[in-house]
């Protein structure tokens, strides 16, 4: 017998793959390339086989900042951002940046490891027992669970498009210890993955519903457009803002929106907000939420001047849900803004020019009211001295990523930095939430490969602060600066008992959390004045070496919450000490 004719009659070796290799083919076919966790039972080899066949793996100090880079990476790029985490524990730290993924509208898939439905499902008591599907369910866009590997395609599917069509959101993807052991027949495994077709398609608007706004719209004599991160989000960046131009009015960004038009464009009413609020009549939302951060669209903020609102989203519930939309537009925003720009025609006749000119004039007049603030050398610094020198930098720099948390640290940096680019600024989004700092400096730095600038109050910067360790490690392009005015708000409070513990706000004075990135290796400094601030921080942006600059801020500089005192209930029985 021949030897190619041995070969044919031999029994064909089969060839197997399991849970393992099948969640990594599904996630590479999916271009989903960059994995944000912390490894342990069950999915430590899961990581290192994930490294091995080429995709970047990120190991955190801590699940939660695994989780925000995931969600930042989802807004920044229109892809689920990946977060991998342990079981229970893991599980719950991961948990906290899905919510927040799923409330900010940002795509993101939090994976983790289970223990067994058996013994969970009997509680009796499995290493880091939890039924963790259930937990997750009201916390998140969609959960799902894969218990056979032939279902790995179909559930990594269902996930994608789960968290990026329609409203995009968080979604949790649970996958039992013994899933990623099971084995299986390779040519069926292969032909069980599935590759997401169209995972986010354009949603058009009716023709009808764009007619009704543009009739509105055309009706005002002192419209306002709002660009929210919705906007940013979209990246239909040209029809945005050819839109905005246009149509002639003033437009003001929320935080995240900043950047869509540049926050020095001559329609831009950043610098008069309240202004635009109060006298504008049609205000025409795209991509912003009417929720707190808009004082729900009514009361004092909005004045007593009657309002249309017009608004832009893909989620129709959200139509309506603080006060009566006259305009609802559904549907994606790239196609929206299309559709009204087409709409418009040649012949769209500008938002009045004395409107433009009143807001234009407020906006002035408040900006020439901080500038010599901004001027200040003094040391210790204020935070206008301080962010009088950053505010050139970013402009000098428009390509690099604002990552911004605090109080005082985020409200001031917020009016005080003008962004020149989209999806430039990022921070606490919709919950005003601490903590996002390092996940979103490292997710930001890892997508884009841009320098990242992380402005950070001294204690919203402890809540992630650990991971300066996992920037050394990556040897990551981010400089932070923290405002360190020795506590929450302010330094200066006292304990009003009399007693030896300090006051609630108030931290070690004169910390040096330069020291911190020392420790692993990288630049620290500790800045006493502008002077100082900016000579480090452009030697941070020039070298691209992680940094941390101390920079030290009087103690007295701050005021309670930031902007936002009024939401911070006082007791009036307190005793007057
Ligand atoms: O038009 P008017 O005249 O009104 O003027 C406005 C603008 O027109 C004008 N403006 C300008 N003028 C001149 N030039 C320029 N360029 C310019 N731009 C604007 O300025 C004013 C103000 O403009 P702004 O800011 O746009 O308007 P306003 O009215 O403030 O807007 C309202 C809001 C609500 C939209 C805005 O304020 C906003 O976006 N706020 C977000 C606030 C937020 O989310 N804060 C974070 C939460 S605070 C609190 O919760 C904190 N905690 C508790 C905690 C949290 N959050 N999370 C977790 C997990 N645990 C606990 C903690 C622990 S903060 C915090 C730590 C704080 O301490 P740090 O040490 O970190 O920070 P420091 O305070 O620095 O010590
Ligand atoms: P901000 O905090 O900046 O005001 P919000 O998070 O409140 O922004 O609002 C963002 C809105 O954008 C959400 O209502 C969301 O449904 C909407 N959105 C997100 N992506 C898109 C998109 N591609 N097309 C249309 N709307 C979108
Ligand atoms: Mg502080």
């Amino acid at each position: 017998m021949s030897g190619a004719s041995a070969a044919a009659a031999a029994p064909a070796e089969q060839e197997l793959t399991d849970g393992f290799n099948l969640i990594i083919d599904a996630l590479k076919l999916n271009g989903l390339d960059t994995i944000y966790g912390v490894p342990g039972i069950p999915i430590t080899d899961f990581g290192r086989m994930a490294q091995a066949a080429g995709i970047r793996v990120l190991s955190f100090r801590h699940e939660q900042n695994a989780g925000y880079a995931a969600s930042i990476a989802g807004f920044l790029t229109k892809k689920p951002g990946i977060c991998l985490t342990v079981s229970a524990p893991g599980f719950l730290n991961g948990l906290t940046a899905l919510a927040h993924a799923t409330t900010n509208c940002f795509p993101m898939i939090l994976i983790s490891g289970s223990s067994e439905r058996e013994i969970v499902d009997l509680q009796q008591g499995d290493y880091e027992e939890m039924d963790q599907l259930a937990i997750a369910k009201p916390l998140c866009k969609a959960a799902f669970r894969v218990l056979h590997a032939q279902d790995i395609g179909i559930g990594l599917a269902r996930a994608i498009r789960a968290a990026v069509s329609g409203r995009p959101g968080g979604v949790y993807l649970d996958l039992p210890a013994k899933l990623f052991g099971q084995v299986m027949d390779a040519q069926k495994g292969k032909q069980s993955l599935v590759k997401v077709i169209d995972a986010a398609p354009a949603q058009i608007p009716a023709p009808e519903a764009v007619k009704r706004a543009l009739d509105v719209l055309k009706s005002a004599k002192k419209p306002l457009i709002i660009l929210g991160k919705g906007a940013a989000y979209a990246q239909a960046d040209d029809a945005v803002r050819n839109f905005v131009e246009k149509s002639g009015a003033p437009f003001l960004p929320m935080s995240m929106g900043k950047g869509l038009l540049a926050d020095t464009h001559p329609q831009c009413a950043g610098a008069a907000r309240s202004t635009v609020l109060k006298d504008s009549d049609v205000v025409l939302l795209i991509g912003a939420r009417l929720n707190w951060l808009l004082s729900h669209g009514k009361g004092k903020a909005w004045g007593d001047a009657p309002k249309k609102f017009i608004q832009i989203d893909i989620e129709p519930k959200e139509m309506d849900s603080n006060v009566e939309i006259v305009a609802p537009v559904v549907g994606d925003i790239g196609s929206c803004v299309t559709a009204m720009l087409d709409a418009m025609g040649n012949g769209w006749a500008k938002a009045p020019v004395d409107w433009l000119a009143a807001v234009s004039k407020k906006r002035d007049e408040n900006v020439a009211k901080m500038a010599p603030k901004l001027m200040n050398n003094n040391s210790p610094m204020d935070y206008h001295g301080a962010l009088g020198v950053l505010r050139t930098i970013v402009k000098e720099r428009p390509d690099a990523i604002l990552v911004n948390e605090g109080a005082n640290a985020l409200d001031l940096t917020r009016g005080i930095i003008d962004m020149y680019k989209p999806r430039k600024r990022i921070d606490v989004g919709t919950w005003g939430v601490m903590g996002i700092g390092m996940g979103y400096a490292i997710g930001a730095a890892v997508e884009t490969g841009k320098p990242v600038l992380a402005i950070e109050g001294d204690s919203a910067f402890g809540f992630s602060g650990m991971e300066v360790e996992t920037i050394c490690r990556y040897q990551l392009p981010v400089c932070i600066v923290i405002f360190n005015n020795d506590g929450i708000y302010r330094g200066t409070d006292v304990n009003q008992s009399g007693g030896a513990d300090p006051a609630t706000t108030v931290f070690v004075k004169g910390s040096r959390y330069d020291k911190m990135m020392e420790a692993f290796g990288g630049v620290g400094v500790n800045a006493t004045n502008p002077d100082e601030l900016k000579r480090a921080v452009n030697a941070a942006m020039d070298s691209g070496k992680p940094t941390l600059i101390n920079a030290v801020i009087d103690p007295a500089a701050g005021s309670e919450s930031g902007r936002i005192g009024n939401l911070n209930p006082q007791s009036a029985l307190k005793k007057k000490s």
